[in-house]
Formats: structure tokens, sequence, C-alpha cells
């Protein structure tokens, strides 16, 4: 029996959802055990930590038990151990990709700071206002790109704006963001009825 890599995984992280994604599109995901790890900001956890001093999830160990963190990183590895395409390899495609990982990965985080700060007993106003603005900000100008990214061979730019996007379901329902970008909203759609995107819709528990 081949040995399986750990992943250290929540179905409620938007960031493991990445890799969940590269997974289930790469047919990696017999390959993955996937070990239940609470992380939260304000609470390090030790069996984590053994992993990724940081704390943080997804965290892989590979078979050798060798380590990988950050979703990027693991899901860059993943494609590459499946010889998969979800990382152009070169020239304007891989560029683009990219940019739109890095927009998607971006607004996760503004989003994650959002919800933190929002749960505080005295959220500070001025910081909620500046991750709100960025927001829809990164919605407009995904709005405006909507075209293109509908039209772009699939590749990790797609799997990360559709967690970003997600995620806003899952935890800003009220910032009702399909009315703020109709034309990503319908994109949106046709990418949620892929089954690697189904099959990790975030859940509580
Ligand atoms: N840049 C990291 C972000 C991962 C991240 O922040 N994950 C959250 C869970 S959604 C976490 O582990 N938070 C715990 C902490 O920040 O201490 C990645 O892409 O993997």
């Amino acid at each position: 029996m081949t040995a399986k890599m750990k992943l250290h995984w929540s179905p409620k992280s938007p960031y493991v959802r990445k890799v969940m994604i590269c997974a289930h599109e790469l047919g990696l995901l017999p390959r993955l055990e996937l070990v239940r790890s609470v992380a939260a900001m304000l609470k390090p956890n030790p069996a984590i930590m053994v992993d990724n001093p940081l704390s943080k999830i997804p965290t892989l160990v590979r078979e050798d038990g060798s380590t990988l963190f950050d979703s990027i990183l693991i899901c860059e590895y993943l494609n590459d151990h499946a010889g998969g395409a979800l990382f152009p390899a070169q020239g304007e495609e891989r560029w683009q990709a990219l940019r739109w990982h890095a927009l998607g990965d971006g607004l996760l985080d503004v989003l994650i700071l959002w919800r933190n700060e929002r749960e505080r007993e005295h959220p500070l106003q001025a910081l909620v206002d500046a991750f709100e603005l960025k927001t829809r900000a990164s919605l407009k100008l995904l709005d405006a790109e909507a075209d293109l990214i509908g039209s772009a061979p699939f590749s990790i730019g797609h799997v990360t704006l559709g967690c970003a996007l997600g995620y806003l379901d899952y935890r800003f329902e009220s910032l009702g963001w399909r009315a703020l970008a109709p034309r990503l909203a319908d994109w949106f759609s046709t990418l949620q009825a892929r089954p690697s995107f189904q099959s990790t819709e975030p859940v509580d528990g």
C-alpha cells in the first residue's frame, strides 16, 4: 500500500479548501490522510506546531516526514506531483493565473482579519471600514474581468478566487456580494458546479 501524505485540515478553512480542490482536480485525494486540526490565531495548537511552527492550516506532511506549509506551496507541490496544469508553466497565462491567485488570496486575508475584528467586543471602526472598502474594490475589479476569468484555462487563479467567493457566502452573506459583482456571480455559479467545489463546501462543526 502506498504511504499517504498527512494534511492538517478543517472543513471551514478557505485556505485548506484550496488544497482540497487542487487534490480533487488532480486525482490525489486518495493520497491524503486528513487530520482534523483546529487553528485559531489566539490559541496556537501544539499538534500543528510539531509540523508547522506558525500553527497554521493547511500544513502537509509528506511520506518521508518532511513538511510543506502555506496553501500556495502545497497546491503547487501537488500539481507538480501529479503533472497537472493548475500552474501554467510560462508566459502571460502564468502571470494572469498567479495574479488572480494573489487577488483571491489577498481578499481572503482581508476577510479573515475583518471577521476577527468584527468579533471583538469593541471593533475598530476605521479598520472595519478599510476591510469593507478593499473587499468592494476587489469585487469591482473582478467583475470587470469576469469574461476574461471565464475564458481562461482552469488554474490556481480560479481555485483561489472561487474559495474567496465561497468564503463570502459562508461568513459574509449580509454583504450581498452578487449584487455588487453580477458577472462574476454568473461565472461563480458555473464554477460551483464542479465536483471539486461541491464536495468542499465549507461546513460548521
Ligand atoms: N497564508 C496561509 C494562511 C493560512 C491561515 O491563516 N489559515 C488559518 C485557518 S483559515 C489559520 O491557520 N489560522 C491560525 C493562525 O493564524 O494562527 C496559507 O495560505 O496557507
